[in-house]
């Protein structure tokens, strides 16, 4: 009788822990019933933020990865976006603390390692940086990549209308040369980023853009001053769909984003000066203010995943250091020389590069071509 007595007292206690199982929510750090989990390994500590800020520049991501994300691990993405390295680093100085990723550039992330803004990042949480391109892993801006992962890289160079161009303008005269750029009055725009333009400037006088120069520096100011009278506007967001209304005939631009719009409008195209242009990297970070350092390595580790990684890329027609996502990468943009440049092209790209000391040279140069 007694032996009874606990069975049933066993059994009730078994069938409390059920329903209370039932009853709680599901964990939030592993995929909901039905989904087949990624294929590589994740990490494992349990508790995740409700909610991540991330502050990248814009349509650099498919919406629906965020949203798939929310849906596998219940965190909620908050974006918000920029438009130039400084920008954000502006952002962050002035004391903005309530983000959790951001996306500078290759040398931008050189300088915040500098200023102490960024979180160095527990590759526990990451294993699927191996995913990542040997090309791209350990770069001269974040040796070892302490504080950085590559997210998307590309090139700067000239988006333009073809319908009016009966060759493609293959050089930075186009915008710079007072015979040719005065046809194009009024319908170009310049890039609104201090170290593009100027650097565009550099190389149409076949000077390095990372000059530390002041007359080489000078001559690049006189050349932007001059170009302001056939300059429509200055612009990093949406001088693509200002091509697309037939508001603007050339830009200075982000190769990705004059093929993106050309998926709508295949009059728009895009081209690398032959004289070279600008290569760059764009990297997840973690400021160190952030409260979620955890839940952010999750989601870069998320974002890694060869499939994520092709989806990003067939969104934004940049080009991927993710190497087992070029499996998944659409052929048109794998192959197109212009978002994956041949080895003889890529040989005259160069890197924008911390110029240390010599950055308010810049900075200056900058105000005073803005302020004419
Ligand atoms: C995406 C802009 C690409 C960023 N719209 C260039 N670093």
């Amino acid at each position: 009788m007694k032996r009874l007595k606990w069975s049933l007292f066993l059994t009730m206690l078994l069938l409390l822990v059920l329903i209370g199982c039932q009853t709680k929510e599901a964990p939030t750090a592993t995929p909901s019933a039905g989904e087949t989990p990624p294929p590589t390994a994740e990490p494992t500590e349990p508790e995740l933020a409700k909610e991540l800020h991330v502050f990248n520049w814009s349509e650099y991501i498919d919406p629906e990865i965020y949203a798939d994300f929310e849906a596998e691990y219940g965190v909620h993405i908050v974006e918000d976006t920029f438009a130039s390295n400084e920008d954000l680093l502006a952002k962050l100085q002035a004391g903005a603390t309530g983000y959790d990723i951001i996306v500078p550039s290759d040398y931008m992330v050189a300088i915040m390692i500098e200023l102490n803004l960024l979180a160095e990042l527990d590759y526990n949480n990451i294993p699927n940086f191996g995913n990542i391109d040997p090309k791209f892993q350990d770069p001269p801006y974040d040796p070892g990549n302490k504080y950085s992962v590559p997210y998307q890289w590309g090139t700067t160079g000239i988006g333009y209308n073809s319908d009016e161009f009966d060759e493609p303008p293959e050089s930075w005269a186009y915008l710079f040369d007072p015979e040719t750029a005065s046809q194009y009055a009024g319908q170009m725009s310049m890039l609104n980023d201090e170290r593009e333009a100027i650097g565009a400037a550099l190389k149409y006088l076949g000077y390095s853009l990372n000059t530390i120069s002041e007359q080489e520096l000078e001559e690049a100011k006189q050349v932007l001053i001059q170009q302001k009278e056939w300059v429509k506007t200055y612009d990093s967001e949406q001088y693509e769909d200002l091509i697309a209304a037939n508001e603007l005939l050339l830009a200075h631009g982000w190769s990705g984003d004059f093929f993106m719009a050309a998926e709508e409008d295949e009059r728009i195209w895009y081209v690398i000066p032959q004289e070279g242009g600008v290569i760059w990297a764009d990297n997840l970070c973690i400021p160190k203010s952030s409260k979620n350092q955890h839940t952010a390595e999750v989601f870069v580790n998320y974002l890694l995943q060869p499939e994520v990684g092709a989806k990003i890329s067939n969104f934004t027609w940049y080009a991927s250091p993710n190497k087992a996502a070029e499996a998944f990468i659409d052929a048109e943009i794998l192959e197109e020389p212009a978002i994956y440049p041949p080895p003889e092209v890529l040989e005259k790209l160069e890197w924008i590069r911390d110029v240390g000391d010599k950055l308010p040279l810049y900075e200056r140069i900058w105000t005073e071509i803005k302020a004419e």
